[in-house]
């Protein structure tokens, strides 16, 4: 047996069985790049669902880590340290927001969000305990809790779990009539509008121009939230800072995480003004690693790389380039190309009984990792700091995949 099935079968044998990996063994990974156990080197065309934009193992970042690590780890909030207070003032300042709470996954950063909206819309908006309500989208991913998946539509994320949390009601996305319906029919009790600026589960949905300006424009007149879930969209990876930049939308209330480590620890945060923030009093939400020092200077460094090195310029810029080049090909497998900045998708034609599965699979054989979401759509998002010189040639692999599968 390869040591790539050793490894296999160790998984299989000892592990839940909650995901269908690619066949791949990786044990290295370094800027655009990883290799795996074979020795083999692969550009990496998911970025652990855009978690390593600033590239793997960044070495500013994982110095931040070690020198933290060897310094103070942990004292949970139970205790004041000298690293939260600047972490705190270092977000709200590069984000434009008075606060910020913090949390370890996006799914708790969302979690958070939800609590924030539903304790402002009872105590500020004066909506009855036992009927506040908020809005979400079909099509939605905002992480895997029964809380959140109670949101959900796509059976593999909310069947079989039992009974689910009420209190959501569910709207098409890119629909801004339908958000306008829904306001003007049950605005009263409604605190807040839940959505991703893209959605990355579905297949890289970008809604169309003008959406989430006139869905933000909607919940103001309603005195409804704005929540953005930028945990997949935010650091840079559409082009901008935050994907609502693109149309200079100030969400209510932000959640970011993934990047927001740059792919090191589990980092996220919620990030919003005094009259949402403080409805939550001492003892009401917490959680023993939110914004430890670690998660502190890991951030800090992860956000400095983001601004020195330009990476929401350069994922502007590269993403064009990307859609542009992706779209000569013209294999009758390619169906669409959509995307903004490095978050773009391909959807594949079936053909000859070969689909994504196959394409991902021919692309690990050239070098290239990728994987297909809902069976026919393959997300591309290659770390942001890919040289275009590199992304020309995994593009190049890419394409003699689409074409020889
Ligand atoms: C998996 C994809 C899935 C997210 C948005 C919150 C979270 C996510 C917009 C929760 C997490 C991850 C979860 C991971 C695969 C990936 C994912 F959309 F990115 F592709 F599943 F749909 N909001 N997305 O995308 O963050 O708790 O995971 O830190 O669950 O398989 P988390």
């Amino acid at each position: 047996m390869t040591k790539t099935e050793q490894l296999i079968a160790m998984e299989e044998r000892y592990g839940a069985h909650n995901y269908h990996p690619l066949p791949v063994v990786l044990s290295k990974g370094e800027g655009p790049f990883l290799w795996d156990v074979e020795g083999k080197r692969y550009y990496d065309f998911l970025s652990a669902y855009s978690a390593v934009n600033q590239g793997h193992c960044h070495p500013k970042i994982v110095k931040a880590l070690c020198d933290q690590a060897q310094t103070l780890t942990l004292t949970s909030r139970a205790f004041y340290n000298d690293s939260l207070g600047e972490y705190e003032k270092y977000m709200t300042e590069y984000f434009g927001y008075d606060r910020m709470l913090p949390m370890n996954t996006g799914a708790e950063g969302v979690e958070t969000a939800l609590k924030l909206v539903r304790r402002w819309g009872v105590v500020k908006k004066g909506i009855p305990n036992d009927e506040v309500m908020i809005v979400c989208c079909e099509g939605n991913f905002h992480g895997r809790t029964l809380a959140i998946v109670s949101m959900s539509n796509d059976p593999d994320s909310y069947a079989n779990y039992g009974p689910l949390m009420t209190g959501f009601t569910r709207i098409p996305y890119n629909d801004t009539k339908a958000l306008e319906k829904v306001l003007e029919e049950h605005g009263k009790k409604i605190a807040g509008f839940l959505l991703e600026p893209i959605q990355g589960e579905a297949g890289v949905f970008v809604p169309d121009e003008g959406y989430l300006k006139t869905c933000f424009d909607l919940c103001k007149k309603h005195n409804v939230l704005f929540i953005a879930d930028e945990v997949q969209t935010g650091i840079a990876r559409t082009g901008k800072l935050l994907a609502c930049d693109h149309e200079g939308v100030r969400p209510d209330i932000v959640i970011l995480g993934k990047a927001l480590s740059g792919g090191v620890i589990p980092v996220s945060a919620v990030l919003c003004d005094d009259d949402i923030m403080l409805n939550i009093k001492p003892g009401e939400h917490g959680s023993t690693f939110g914004g430890f020092p670690l998660a502190g200077k890991v951030a800090m460094a992860a956000l400095d790389v983001v601004k020195e090195e330009k990476l929401a310029e350069k994922s502007e810029y590269l993403g064009k380039i990307f859609r542009d080049a992706m779209s000569q090909c013209k294999s009758d497998r390619i169906e669409l190309i959509r995307g903004r900045g490095l978050l773009n998708a391909v959807v594949i034609r079936p053909k000859d009984g070969k689909q994504a599965w196959d394409v991902c699979m021919k692309m690990r054989d050239l070098g290239v990792l990728a994987k297909p979401t809902h069976g026919h759509i393959i997300r591309f998002a290659p770390p942001l700091v890919i040289t275009e010189e590199q992304l020309r040639e995994a593009i190049a692999l890419i394409i003699e995949a689409i074409e020889t599968v």
